[in-house]
């Protein structure tokens, strides 16, 4: 499928397919999902995250956040295995998330937890566009991206050497939803 390679650097690569699911509606699997708003501690202290989540696959943790196992509805595993036609890779979890407006945000992280495959992260973007913001972890150099609607970006070998966030944006009122398709050992 067509696609842009926004970095290649060693093993790591980024790769943006941009429509790969436009035709998929926001609201398919936003109505489909229980969200929830999970605390999370940062620097011993507890606040809200500011999005909302739900997991499926394995039982998986992150900073503080503990998800049992829990089985993909059919609509995400239709999803899942389409996104792996694209990546040609496996995935077995899904983290998916929901930036209700520009407030909702990510600061800086790896998706570096040792029971994730980091040959190959698949993220799906649906709704509002947001810039999504890859850093170099030595040089800082820091490369933005807008993922846009029915977007797919492919992190390939990404989490050793690189960090991402998805900052705050006043001017965003409308909803997006994030899906990053991963694979645990
Ligand atoms: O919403 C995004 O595009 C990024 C999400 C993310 O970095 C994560 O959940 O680990």
């Amino acid at each position: 499928m067509r696609h842009e390679v926004l970095l290649k650097e060693g093993t790591s690569a980024l790769r943006y397919y941009p429509n790969a699911f436009a035709a998929l509606k926001t609201s398919s699997i936003m109505d489909s999902i229980s969200w929830k708003q999970n605390d999370i501690t940062i620097f011993g202290k507890t606040l809200p995250e500011p999005r909302l989540t739900a997991w499926f696959g394995p039982a998986y943790g992150y900073s503080s956040i503990q998800w049992p196992q829990a089985a993909f509805p059919p609509n995400l595993f239709a999803l899942k295995e389409n996104v792996e036609d694209i990546a040609q890779s496996k995935f077995n979890g899904c983290l998916v998330n929901l930036y209700r407006n520009g407030n909702d945000s990510m600061g800086w992280h790896r998706d570096n937890e040792k029971e994730i495959d980091q040959t190959c992260i698949a993220s799906l973007t649906l709704g509002e566009a947001r810039d999504f913001k890859v850093r170099h972890r030595t040089t800082k150099e820091v490369l933005t991206i807008k993922l846009e609607h029915g977007s797919l970006l492919i992190m390939e070998n990404l989490q050793e050497d690189y960090e991402h966030s998805l900052p705050k944006r006043k001017g965003v009122l409308l909803p997006r939803i994030n899906m990053t398709f991963r694979q645990l050992y």
